[in-house]
């Protein structure tokens, strides 16, 4: 019987929040890298991922040879650790020129600025030697449906990804699909539509995904369902785990939090699909809760790893021949109370 895959995991320096929300300030002391580094290495996580903007702060204001001079050496501090490096984000929902979207912005001049934004990214990701870029489509959508042509702006999108494509010819895009939240409506709100849309790039298959739990759940889908769809396509490149309490902002809530069935899903997917036997990263976009206290900091993402793999035993023990036999019978009720018999444990 062949050993069972032993996951990798990740998280990104935004992920040690230190407790604003629109509503408040911080409540928790800002961090060094150095201190969250540790705290990765120390509780059994492998790789960090990271905006363009955590590997080379006020990247805007930097020289070319001063940008790949900084990523360089982040890359070595990573390596010196073990630790590696995951993917590279570009943050385009922070400046100036996207405050009306990136590449979908109505203004030539901001969709520019967005997409050389994106090529230097690229130029980070290979000074840390990641080849995957996630594009987390933050400001591209509407307030309004009538301020954008929805139809020119799937043009704009493949555009911004044929340019990124052929910058760097060994790069791939993994789309990270969200329903809203800055944008009212955003543009490819699931993975259908993030697939969909790498088809039209000039390489489709440098174009996949990211699936995150509570991005699914707010677009009222089963994050199961979406992972199980992009590992048809071979194109579930990177995870976000977390969770969801129903459709409202976006929580990023410890991994089964709130949805403990939806999480055992996710994981039996996860096993049955093969998602990780190419290097693949789970990775935790979860936010500690604002009460949360400095001693505690790290609560939300330990629980998160531990909950993972409490649930892969679920997983790797749910009697499944049972469960076939109750299929063939047609027999969901006592199927639906196996499984939940499971979790409960005996
Ligand atoms: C949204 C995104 C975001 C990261 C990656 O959930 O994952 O959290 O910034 O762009
Ligand atoms: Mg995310």
């Amino acid at each position: 019987m062949a050993k069972p895959h032993s996951y990798k995991f990740c998280f990104g320096p935004w992920n040690l929040s230190e407790g604003a929300d629109p509503y408040g300030p911080p409540t928790r002391p800002v961090q060094s890298f150095d201190w969250k580094l540790d705290q990765l290495r120390e509780h059994g996580f492998e790789a960090m991922m990271f905006h363009d903007d955590d590997a080379v702060p006020d990247i805007d204001s930097k020289s070319s040879a001063q940008l790949v001079k900084e990523a360089k050496s982040l890359s070595k501090r990573l390596k010196d650790a073990g630790v590696a490096a995951e993917m590279v984000a570009p943050r385009l929902w922070f400046s100036p020129h996207t405050i009306d979207g990136a590449y979908t912005n109505n203004d030539p001049k901001c969709r520019k600025y967005a997409i050389e934004r994106s090529l230097r990214c690229i130029d980070i990701a290979r000074a840390m030697d990641t080849d995957l870029i996630v594009l987390w489509l933050a400001r591209e959508g509407t307030y309004i449906r009538e301020s954008k042509d929805a139809r020119r702006c799937v043009d704009y999108l493949v555009e911004a990804m044929d340019k990124m494509l052929g910058y760097d010819k060994k790069i791939r895009l993994a789309i990270e699909p969200k329903p809203n939240e800055p944008m009212d409506h955003a543009y490819l709100p699931t993975i259908g539509h993030a697939l969909a849309v790498a088809q039209l790039t000039r390489d489709p298959k440098r174009v996949g995904c990211l699936i995150e739990s509570a991005h699914a759940l707010l677009a009222g889908l089963d994050p199961a369902d979406e992972i199980d769809f992009a590992m048809a396509f071979d194109k579930l490149w990177s995870l976000h785990l977390n969770d969801q309490n129903g459709m409202k902002f976006d929580q990023d809530k410890p991994f089964g939090s709130n949805n403990l069935r939806i999480a055992f899903n996710q994981v039996r997917t996860l096993e049955r699909t093969g998602y990780g036997r190419h290097g693949e990263y789970v990775c935790f976009d979860v936010h500690p809760f604002r009460p949360t206290q400095p001693n505690h900091w790290m609560d939300h993402l330990v629980n998160s790893r531990q909950t993972f793999l409490r649930l892969l035993e679920k997983a790797r023990s749910f009697d499944d021949k049972q469960a076939q036999a109750l299929v063939k019978d047609r027999n969901y009720q006592a199927l639906d109370q196996l499984v939940i018999e499971h979790l409960l444990g005996k």
